[in-house]
């Protein structure tokens, strides 16, 4: 190969250093995708080495820009840029190491077993992957998070003269991700709230996996983005660094909505004259395959994972020196600032490594018992208003259901992100559930504690970017009311059935049902110290009774998942009924009842199966004797699953069918959810 000699020759023989390492890595896996990789490492070139900040030597940067590849199928795009730009990986602690993020031997081992470059990008497992994307769509949401948060910390943190938030927010989409609907929510919002500090750049590319996206897609994208309220601009052809260039410079000039940077693409290939879509897309192009193309790329055909002379250089001068100048200049700013606001730097400083502020359990309310008691979606809303309080960085919001979801922040200051306001801590996701998730999840990666509200029963409209939550090991807190039939007249189509158990299923998903507002309490707390997970958090409509806690056993229990709220007198219970949420009560009805007939009946309160699972045996065997096989399970939730805990001499009283429209007192009857039916259950487990 001849040597470069001009920064354009240089710039190609980067351009196509990313494209043949993509080839070979897939290749070499004999799985995955090249030809998008192929099709855009000049649009993620152009922008990596001339406009994005960010400094590969510090991956943490708080005001790095962020880059996003909704197409995740790219993967290998972004392993190859991550590597070229020399970005160093962070450890288990958080702290930037010597090491590369995506050192060569993790190209040669993509898609391999326990490697840093998985199929589609991961963010707990790849330094410099800012989220983790493959469901099309969900990367797209994420960025829409990312750039609420760089709107609202640069609103909240920014002082005259010290600009310490100012990042923007890339992410490439293809055809799969503009089809989604996650991304038309989250597009719709981000146009809504005019966030200057996000460009989308959509491979226009006119092809997805099937064949031509015109089988399928004939919508015009970009008017539909100008209707959005987006600035819309169009760069012809992918390979026109100079053009892409162009179209960079657009997005920063726009200062009062976000912009759609169209990309007129042909996937595979490097030049718009070689298209040929038949076979290097979706899988690898095949050993004759990577020779003709890499002889198109004036490559010599053998050589694999090629790194040309110049290459690393060419990186380093170009995104690794501006980084580091931006970076640099803002650690001194930084470290003035630190002197003038130490109280902002301080939260920075804890926001940044997932700490709370000293005093955030400060406040909390005790609930007196009452028979009556309140919902906890209405005990919630006032834990959440003095923790959001006492956490600056606790910010969210509902899915249109505020009121009815009680996470409204009233307190002074609280305030609203509105439009060109960004510095209120109430955000209106309107009815746009998926992309509420998607942007939680955004805001999170972005070191906010985000929260997120709509009614139980659409957790299944958010469930796909919950699911990455939990992947991605984030702390995002899902909020939701009407957590069962509970929830009376609405009928079957708002009453959740399977979301409960189907959570529970779901690997790192934390999930809480609180037996009355102190366990609420307990929940908050366990949630808001939950690091390396997302919380689901399963709140009821209807009121409940505040238990005497002089009584029975204190709401601390939650933290251990499960604990035997009362307990029958001398000796070893005959049987134990176990229930989460609203049955709790029903429990300890029935178990008093039960003691007035001699029969000794323990009641444990469950709010959270996962918490119970991390306890060590004794203490579950204290809980659940394994001696006491008469058990029942009572939740106004499917039963599935219930038989771990119940055993199979016990007996579950849950959902079996849908639910009904009924007010509440038919629908307890119709479903069997009474005291009476509680201790006819009891007393069937004892053969008596
Ligand atoms: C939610 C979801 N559905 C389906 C897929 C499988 N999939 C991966 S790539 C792809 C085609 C997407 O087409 P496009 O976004 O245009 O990407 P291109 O083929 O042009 O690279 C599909 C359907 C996926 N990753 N995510
Ligand atoms: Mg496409």
């Amino acid at each position: 190969m001849s040597q470069p000699k001009t920064q354009l020759d240089l710039d190609q023989l980067s351009i196509n250093t990313i494209r043949t390492l993509a080839i070979d890595a897939v290749q070499q896996a004999n799985s995955g995708h090249p030809g998008a990789p192929m099709g855009l490492a000049p649009v993620v070139y152009e922008l990596w080495q001339k406009f994005l900040r960010y400094d590969p030597a510090d991956p943490t940067w708080p005001n790095r820009d962020r880059f996003v590849l909704s197409a995740g199928h790219a993967s290998m795009l972004l392993y190859a840029t991550l590597h070229l730009a020399g970005v160093r990986a962070v450890n288990a602690k958080g702290e930037v190491s010597s090491e590369l993020a995506v050192p060569m031997e993790e190209i040669k081992r993509f898609r391999q077993i326990d490697s840093r470059t998985p199929g589609h990008p991961e963010s707990h497992l790849t330094t410099g992957v800012e989220t983790t994307t493959g469901p099309l769509g969900q990367g797209a949401g994420n960025s829409v998070g990312m750039a609420i948060a760089g709107k609202w910390l640069a609103e909240n943190f920014n002082q005259p003269n010290f600009e310490i938030f100012n990042f923007n927010t890339y992410a490439i989409c293809g055809d799969g991700d503009l089809m989604e609907g996650v991304a038309s929510e989250a597009a719709s919002l981000a146009g809504h709230l005019k966030l200057s500090n996000l460009c989308w750049i959509y491979d226009n590319n006119h092809v997805t996996l099937d064949g031509p996206a015109e089988w399928s897609f004939s919508e015009d994208v970009m008017t539909r983005f100008v209707a959005y309220g987006w600035n819309v601009t169009r760069v012809s052809d992918a390979n026109d660094l100079e053009m892409l260039g162009r179209g960079y410079d657009t997005f920063l000039k726009t200062k009062d909505r976000p912009t759609l940077l169209v990309v007129d693409s042909h996937i595979g290939y490097g030049s718009p004259n070689k298209q040929d879509t038949s076979n290097a897309h979706g899988e690898p192009l095949g050993e004759a395959e990577v020779k003709l193309v890499k002889k198109n790329y004036g490559w010599p055909e053998d050589a694999k994972f090629l790194v040309p002379d110049g290459v690393y250089d060419q990186f380093k001068n170009g995104v690794g020196k501006r980084g580091a100048e931006a970076r640099a200049a803002w650690k001194t700013k930084f470290e003035e600032y630190k002197k003038q606001f130490p109280q902002l730097a301080d939260q920075l400083n804890r926001m940044q490594s997932g700490q709370l502020p000293d005093s955030w359990d400060k406040e909390l309310p005790s609930f007196p018992a009452d028979p009556k008691g309140m919902a906890t979606r209405d005990s919630s809303g006032k834990v959440l208003n003095v923790l959001a309080k006492n956490i600056p960085w606790l910010i969210g919001g509902s899915a249109d259901l505020a009121h009815s979801n009680k996470t409204n922040l009233t307190f002074d200051g609280a305030g609203d992100f509105y439009p060109e306001q960004y510095r209120g801590r109430n955000l209106h996701f309107g009815v746009r559930e998926h992309a509420m998730g998607a942007i939680v999840n955004g805001m999170t990666l972005s070191k906010l504690r985000a929260f997120s509200a709509t009614f139980f029963n659409f957790s299944d409209y958010m469930r796909p970017s919950m699911r990455l939550g939990a992947l991605m090991e984030i702390p995002a807190i899902y909020i939701f009311t009407h957590d069962s039939i509970g929830v009376g007249e609405d009928g079957p189509t708002h009453q959740p059935i399977e979301q409960l158990a189907s959570l529970r299923a779901m690997p790192n998903m934390l999930v809480l049902r609180p037996g009355d507002a102190n366990e609420v309490v307990e929940a908050y707390k366990v949630i808001l110290q939950h690091k390396h997970g997302p919380s689901t958090l399963v709140l009821t409509r209807q009121a409940m009774p505040t238990f005497d806690r002089t009584k029975y056993a204190p709401a601390a229990g939650v933290t251990k998942g499960a604990y035997v709220l009362a307990d029958a007198t001398g000796g070893k219970p005959d049987v134990i009924l176990i229930a989460s949420g609203s049955e709790v009560s029903l429990c300890v009805e029935a178990g008093e009842k039960l003691g007035a007939t001699g029969i000794k009946a323990r009641v444990v309160s469950m709010p959270s199966w996962e918490l119970f699972e991390q306890q060590d045996s004794a203490y579950k065997e204290s809980v659940l004797p394994a001696n006491v096989s008469a058990r029942v399970s009572v939740e106004m939730a499917s039963v599935f699953g219930w038989e771990r805990y119940v055993g199979t001499k016990g007996r579950m009283i849950g959902m079996r069918s849908f639910g009904a429209s009924a007010p509440l007192k038919d629908l307890l009857k119709k479903f069997g959810f009474g005291v009476d039916n509680v201790v006819a259950a009891a007393k069937e487990v004892l053969g008596k």
